[in-house]
């Protein structure tokens, strides 16, 4: 370790803005990576555009924001103190808790004096002379570094769709992606929620228990699985305890970095009692675990349609009115080629007398006015409106900053048609930066923690390999990137996936390209697939002296 311990620059070298590496981004990519590697000795800043650590969980603080991982499992398990000494409170954490959990994690391993918060970088561009990266903020810095860690995030740059008549709405308007800190108070308000996915599913029975009327626009029914959430029970808490290093390792090597039972039968081979059984007790186990029933619901639409149906029943079971309940069944795209959502009383909140849901796709959003909206020819008088209509995912935060790698290459040009990385970490042209759960891996499509993890260890151990063998730059080759973009898309166009106009599709964002974005092969055959390309001294890379 004695190279990179000898690379560590003075505070001086510091002032004059040169780092070994930059990291954009304080959410649990970033803080993992810049543990790391300064583990490795390296100095490294980090930049983040919020006031405060954790990523997705400082700025969705909109009312009912929790995970639908397991608290258990979505956390770090880096380190065994860390995982022993904090206590989760419920089955899953709210965002205040995951929150909090981010703040201790970055007090726990110090890691605030390398991190400069209110800063967001606006460029970072490859000088081919030097072979560093040039990175410049929002606030006029400039610095440079040998590598660039992109941790900026699959779901932070928040949509809000261009809606004729925006700016001439009189009331207050927000983004879920976006929440005031100080919270909102819609005590006797007209509110409008537009979107019905994962955010909206989330707010809408609490916004409900305050409004004096919900409106929520729907345009596409989703899927919702009830959480069934509680108080973490204590003996479970104990139990996962005992056996984290077992359970983690699990996760790691399973398809989606969940411990969870994939039932390894056919949905079309079971019988319809046995179907209906085991479709009940994953209902009852609750969240993700829906689609764990049979190992064919991403693979055939027959199969499939058994488990949409089963959800529809619960559905009609739920909704008093037998209208509304008709409008809220999605029947336009398979179970699960869309983000599940999990929730807690949402089709429920559709039986209070102050929720109306008005059906998007019979009267299209046509302007916002001065004093609310406008679908088909009905205006709806609001004081509120929600946007919960989600994210330009897994490249947006990326082409928000202006990235040009070997000879003056822009990103957003080279991914014009379609992200081109290999491995989702790296992509050829753009030397020495990385990607943390970028587009071509598992990251979206897993429990995000496994999956940070996961790219953060790699990354840090290609740095330490590069650093110990004096090696300057590490780049993609064309023809891995060619090979690993046609396996994403083969694996990905065996599954039901592209079927779904969702976020992995790109088709949330009028001009996207239509590509499926995330890694659907799992995230251990993936981890395998990582490791091996290290264990061959980084095959599919070139690597260069200098
Ligand atoms: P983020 O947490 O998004 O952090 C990226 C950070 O980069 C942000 O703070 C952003 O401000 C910063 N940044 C971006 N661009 C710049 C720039 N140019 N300059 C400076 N800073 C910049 N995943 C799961 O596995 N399970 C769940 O249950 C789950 N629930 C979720 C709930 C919500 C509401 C959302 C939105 C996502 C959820 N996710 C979940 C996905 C979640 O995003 C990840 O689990 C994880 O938090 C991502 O961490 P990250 O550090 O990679 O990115
Ligand atoms: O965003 P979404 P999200 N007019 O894109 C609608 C994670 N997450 O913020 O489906 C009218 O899913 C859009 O309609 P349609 C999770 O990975 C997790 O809810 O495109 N409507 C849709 O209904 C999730 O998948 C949790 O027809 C418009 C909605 O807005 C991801 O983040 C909680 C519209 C957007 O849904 C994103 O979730 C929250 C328009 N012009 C988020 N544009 C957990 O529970 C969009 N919509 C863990």
């Amino acid at each position: 370790m004695s190279n990179i311990q000898d690379r560590s620059v003075t505070a001086e070298a510091e002032l004059a803005g040169e780092f070994d590496a930059v990291i954009v981004g304080a959410g649990f990519a970033g803080l993992y990576m810049l543990h790391r590697l300064r583990g490795l000795g390296l100095s490294v800043r980090v930049y983040e555009a919020g006031s405060g650590v954790g990523g997705t969980w400082y700025w969705n603080r909109y009312p009912g924001a929790r995970c639908d991982t397991e608290s258990m499992e979505y956390s770090f398990s880096f380190s065994d103190d860390l995982q022993q000494e904090w206590s989760w409170s419920e089955r899953y954490a709210s965002q205040p808790e995951i929150l909090r959990y981010s703040n201790h994690v970055a007090d726990r391993f110090d890691l605030r004096r390398d991190i400069q918060f209110e800063t967001r970088v606006a460029s970072a561009v490859f000088d081919d002379v030097t072979g560093r990266w040039e990175i410049q903020t929002d606030k006029g810095e400039r610095v440079l570094a040998q590598f660039c860690v992109m941790a900026t995030g699959c779901l932070s740059s928040g949509q809000v769709p261009a809606f004729e008549g925006l700016d001439t709405f009189k009331g207050e308007w927000y983004h879920t992606g976006n929440w005031p800190h100080e919270g909102v108070d819609f005590s006797g308000k007209r509110v409008g929620v537009i979107g019905t996915g994962s955010s909206g599913i989330q707010s809408i029975p609490l916004i409900a228990r305050q409004a004096a009327h919900l409106y929520v626009f729907q345009r596409t029914p989703n899927f919702s699985i009830p959480a069934w959430n509680g108080p973490l029970d204590p003996e479970h808490e104990q139990e996962v305890k005992a056996n984290y290093a077992e359970r983690r390792q699990t996760a790691r090597t399973s398809r989606r970095g969940y411990v969870i039972s994939f039932n390894e039968r056919s949905a079309l081979e079971a019988a319809p009692e046995e179907r209906q059984r085991e479709y009940e007790s994953r209902w009852l186990d609750g969240g993700l675990h829906m689609l764990t029933a049979f190992n064919d619901l991403y693979t055939s639409k027959e199969a499939n349609d058994t488990a949409a149906e089963f959800v529809h029943a619960k559905i009609r079971e739920t909704v008093h009115d037998p209208e509304v309940a008709e409008r809220l069944l999605p029947r336009d795209h398979p179970i699960g080629s869309k983000r599940i959502c999990v929730d807690t009383a949402y089709y429920e909140t559709y039986n209070r007398e102050n929720v109306t849901l008005v059906d998007l796709r019979e009267t299209p959003i046509e302007k916002i006015t001065a004093h609310g909206l406008q679908a088909g020819n009905v205006p709806y008088e609001l004081d509120a409106i929600v946007f919960a209509t989600g994210f330009d995912a897994m490249t947006g935060a990326l082409f928000n900053i202006d990235i040009r790698g070997r000879n003056g290459t822009r990103l957003k040009e080279k991914w014009a048609d379609g992200p081109r990385t290999f491995l989702g970490l790296a992509t050829a042209g753009f030397p020495n930066l990385f990607t943390v759960t970028g587009p071509g891996s598992p990251s979206v499509l897993s429990n995000m923690m496994v999956s940070i993890e996961q790219h953060v260890d790699w990354i840090a151990e290609c740095v330490e390999y590069l650093c110990e063998r004096d090696i300057r730059s590490i780049e993609a080759t064309v023809d891995a990137e060619n090979g690993w973009v046609e396996h994403v898309n083969d694996v990905a166009y065996s599954t039901l996936y592209p079927q779904a106009n969702s976020w992995y599709m790109g088709a949330n964002i009028p001009g996207k390209p239509r590509i499926f974005l995330p890694y659907v092969g799992g995230v251990g055959a993936y981890r395998q697939k990582c490791s091996d390309v290290a264990a061959k001294g980084y095959q599919g890379f070139e690597l260069r002296h200098l």
